[in-house]
């Protein structure tokens, strides 16, 4: 097969003459040119359509040029590079973020006034690439722009999946998956690099010849060939890349034999199977699930990406003369995004040995100085565990590699730590019982990496003291924190250029786009009675604009003077959705009962709840019927109508996000303390000057201490008391609020149409175990829920105390911008130094 792939480096191109516009007027032809000469459509259409694919074409134009004077920069300088490694980016959409970063949104605007069309509309028309299912993915996206910002030769590595994350329809029966084709009128943020294309291996055997070197051999192989998205920097010349991998066939692999006699499938055979690789995103949100197809898309992943790695190390260094293997973690590392990724680890081995002729020590020390590895949970469910017999089939050689890896760090522990050995079961990356060997992945990751890291504070503690307790002996300080963070461009400059400007103005500066800290300024005019009614007057513009936006996706009209309440996120028994919405039962039933001038005394509320629920999880989609139903009910009784609005937001996604956070003036993050590993919607909306209501979990406890505990309404109970809350329960210890019986009786009552509820309801009922006996705790946490629910209403209506901590919560947000967060991990895990485009 086509082994090596060639890399050519730009540069050898005769000058082009093409202007890169900076004046409306040669933007708008540069416009022209694309909607005239690389239609896509019937070239005499200037429609919105017509309008976004050329306008991008021309952003991409000016990508394109940046980024190629970036790969030159790395080519010449060779400065060590980091390589992110993750199966999901949610990349969401493109063109407002690039304008934004390349510093010519104004000068666009202006371009398609001249061609007769809004800036706001044409961005309306591209489709959110989502090729990640919630945080995790998102994460992953927010860390490309921090670490293009932040001038950091560092790329990303992904799939570039046919079928992104599904479209959400809300029918009468709930929730419906569509699949979404982001791809169906050609995406112009991806260069496909027809140059860069890598063999990869599945199944087949390992041969052994006389001097015992040993090969992988036979089964399928498939080609990676590489599509970047250019990732540009805010205000900087950096353009890094994010490279995408797409699996196909040869044309060798067709055979036009078959073809010719009339077997057309079995002719096509591999290239069909080729085609399954990179269908579909695989649509799990930490759950564990062993389909052969998603180990075949990780190893597609790994292999790709590491063969394309170790090409691109060699052809540096051959530029520079002699070198060693002991130099490769010098100029590479690894981050492996959760345990998705793991087999890059077998793979570095098995590159290193087997095609470079390293032996097991030296390919071992190339490979641990250079993966580090995330951890992004600590569910149970959620940790990856592959079979072995699957893993035998598929990966042969990678199983004899993972083999000698459990071998040897048994080895260690029964010769250098004996007080280990009972705990060594548990330990071991191979899990050998006979009724289903696996190997735990994230084991694996832990004995391979030079660093583990968690995201939160609370998290990477629990990590160490209970998860990965009995590795944090062996090697104290191969364990970090790294709390997750979220780049403020998308998630404040651009998704709400109202409260930016607001910000600008008052700190007087709009370095904090790129130096977060700088909010803390704001702390000082929070009882300011100006920056207190600009502060207003930008939320109700928001407010306004996703008022109408809920009017056009639901029908639904909602007041913008009515408390904007937020729950947006991937539907989880742990984060709570039950409890929040059996908390608006509540207060809706009360209303019911209410007099008239006591109902006046109460805070109007527009409740949404929105997110995505995995399509086989039961009892996550009955919690979307039933906000659904709930909010059939409730918006249309006109006994409570001006106090109580209950919306379900369909189709949760990025986009969508960048909507609804701006427009948010209360948000919940409610999971069970210790299930959530960090969240980061919170940040985004703490960011934007939202309130909390939530627990003491994950990035919460960091939040709450950045902005204030008077600024943060608290309930629940804390992690180290969630043991001892579910024992409590099963001694029969626990009494439930009358409150909290109320709701659930209500429902049952039929109050909300007559679905069978059974399954939530009961999963709150009966003896503690995971999904059942409130294993999530609502019932305990409820009464605390309802109690800080009751000061979130008191707090509204003090408008200029709301105000205040509307302002100090942005204010307090400086810490959780990704670039922070990526500062951290070039520091203190990657090693790698800014590498500035002249
Ligand atoms: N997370 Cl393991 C995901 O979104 N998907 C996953 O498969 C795993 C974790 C989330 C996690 O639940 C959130 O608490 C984090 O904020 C997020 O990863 C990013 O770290």
């Amino acid at each position: 097969n086509n082994g090596a792939a060639k890399l050519g480096v730009p540069g050898k191109i005769p000058p082009v003459s093409y202007p890169l516009a900076e004046e409306p007027n040669e933007i708008a032809s540069n416009i022209s040119f694309h909607a005239k000469y690389s239609p896509h459509f019937s070239p005499f259409k200037f429609e919105p359509e017509q309008a976004y694919l050329a306008t991008a074409e021309s952003v991409r134009d000016r990508l394109i040029q940046q980024w190629n004077e970036t790969y030159l920069h790395y080519h010449k300088t060779d400065p060590k590079q980091t390589y992110y490694l993750s199966m999901e980016y949610l990349q969401g959409r493109a063109l407002t973020n690039a304008i934004g970063n390349l510093g010519i949104e104004g000068a666009y605007a202006d371009a398609l006034k001249k061609l007769g069309n809004g800036l706001e509309e044409i961005v309306e028309q591209e489709k959110d690439a989502a090729l990640g299912n919630g945080g995790l993915g998102r994460l992953a996206s927010c860390f490309l722009d921090s670490m293009a910002t932040l001038n950091l030769p560092a790329w990303g590595y992904g799939l570039r999946y046919r079928y992104g994350l599904f479209k959400q329809r809300i029918t009468k029966d709930g929730q419906e998956e569509v699949a979404e084709d982001w791809l169906e009128k050609f995406s112009p943020w991806e260069i496909v690099r027809h140059d860069v294309i890598f063999p990869v291996r599945f199944f087949g055997h390992v041969e052994v010849n006389p001097s015992g070197f040993r090969k992988w051999i036979g089964g399928e192989v498939v080609q990676a060939l590489a599509y970047d998205v250019p990732i540009p920097g805010y205000r900087t010349k950096n353009t890094n890349s994010l490279r995408l991998w797409e699996a196909k066939a040869c044309a060798q692999d067709f055979n036009l034999f078959l073809f010719n006699d009339g077997q057309y499938e079995s002719a096509g055979q591999l290239h069909s199977r080729a085609g399954q690789i990179c269908a579909v995103l695989y649509p799990g949100d930490a759950t564990e699930n062993g389909k052969l197809l998603r180990l075949k898309q990780q190893f597609f992943l790994c292999s790709a990406s590491l063969q394309d790695i170790i090409f691109r190390f060699k052809q540096r260094k051959d530029a520079s003369g002699s070198w060693k293997w002991s130099e490769f973690p010098k100029k590479v590392s690894v981050q492996l995004n959760d345990t998705h990724p793991t087999l890059a680890i077998p793979e570095l081995m098995r590159l290193l040995m087997d095609e470079e002729g390293l032996g097991w020590d030296e390919a071992w020390d190339v490979t641990t100085k250079t993966i580090a590895y995330t951890n992004h949970t600590v569910l149970p469910e959620a940790l990856e565990k592959w079979s072995q017999t699957v893993m035998w089939k598929l990966l042969p050689r990678h199983m004899e590699i993972i083999e000698e890896i459990d071998k040897r760090f048994m080895a260690m522990i029964h010769t250098s730590r004996t007080d280990l050995e009972s705990k060594l079961p548990s330990m071991r990356i191979l899990d050998n019982n006979p009724q289903k060997p696996v190997v735990r992945m994230a084991n694996l990751c832990v004995v391979s990496s030079h660093t583990v890291n968690g995201v939160a504070q609370l998290h990477s503690d629990i990590l160490k003291s209970e998860l990965f307790v009995d590795y944090v002996s062996i090697w104290p300080s191969k364990f970090q924190n790294k709390t997750n963070g979220i780049t403020p461009r998308r998630w404040l400059r651009f998704c709400s250029p109202e409260l930016s400007s607001i910000i600008t103005k008052w700190l007087n500066t709009d370095q904090w786009v790129t130096n977060l800290d700088l909010l803390a300024g704001l702390r000082k005019f929070a009882d300011n009675e100006d920056l207190q009614s600009e502060w207003a007057s930008a939320k109700m513009a928001n407010k306004r604009r996703l008022s109408q936006y809920i009017l056009h996706v639901t029908g639904a009209t909602i007041d913008p003077n009515s408390l904007f309440d937020i729950q947006v996120k991937r539907i989880h028994e742990y984060k709570r959705q039950l409890m929040n919405i059996l908390g608006v039962i509540y207060r809706y039933k009360k209303l019911k009962e209410m007099k008239p001038e006591e109902k006046r005394k109460m805070t109007s509320r527009t409740v949404m709840i929105g997110g995505k629920a995995f399509a086989t999880y039961t009892n996550a989609k009955l919690i979307v019927k039933l906000v659904n139903d709930v909010g059939g009910v409730v918006n249309t009784d006109p006994d409570v109508n001006d106090y109580l609005k209950v919306v379900f937001v369909p189709n949760y996604n990025v986009s969508v996000a960048e909507m609804l956070i701006p427009g948010s003036e209360l948000s919940q993050h409610i999971s069970t303390a210790g299930m959530e590993a960090s969240g980061t919607s919170n940040m985004k909306f703490a960011l934007n000057g939202c309130l909390i209501i939530g627990t003491l979990d994950g990035a919460n406890v960091e939040i709450r201490e950045e902005i204030g505990e008077d600024n943060f309404f608290l309930f629940g109970a804390r992690a180290d008391e969630v043991p001892k809350l579910r024992k409590d329960r099963e001694n029969g210890l626990f009494k439930p609020d009358p409150r909290f019986e109320e709701a659930k009786q209500f429902v049952k009552s039929g109050a909300f149409g007559s679905y069978d509820y059974s399954p939530l309801l009961d999963s709150l009922e009966g003896n503690s175990g995971y999904g059942r006996g409130d294993y999530f705790l609502v019932g305990h946490d409820f009464p605390s829920y309802m109690d800080a629910q009751e000061r979130v209403d008191q707090a509204y209506k003090d408008r200029k105390r709301w105000l205040k901590m509307s302002i100090m919560s942005t204010a307090g947000s400086g810490k959780f911008s990704s670039d922070r967060t990526i500062a951290e991990y070039a520091k203190e895990i990657w090693n790698i130094q800014e590498c500035n485009v002249p």
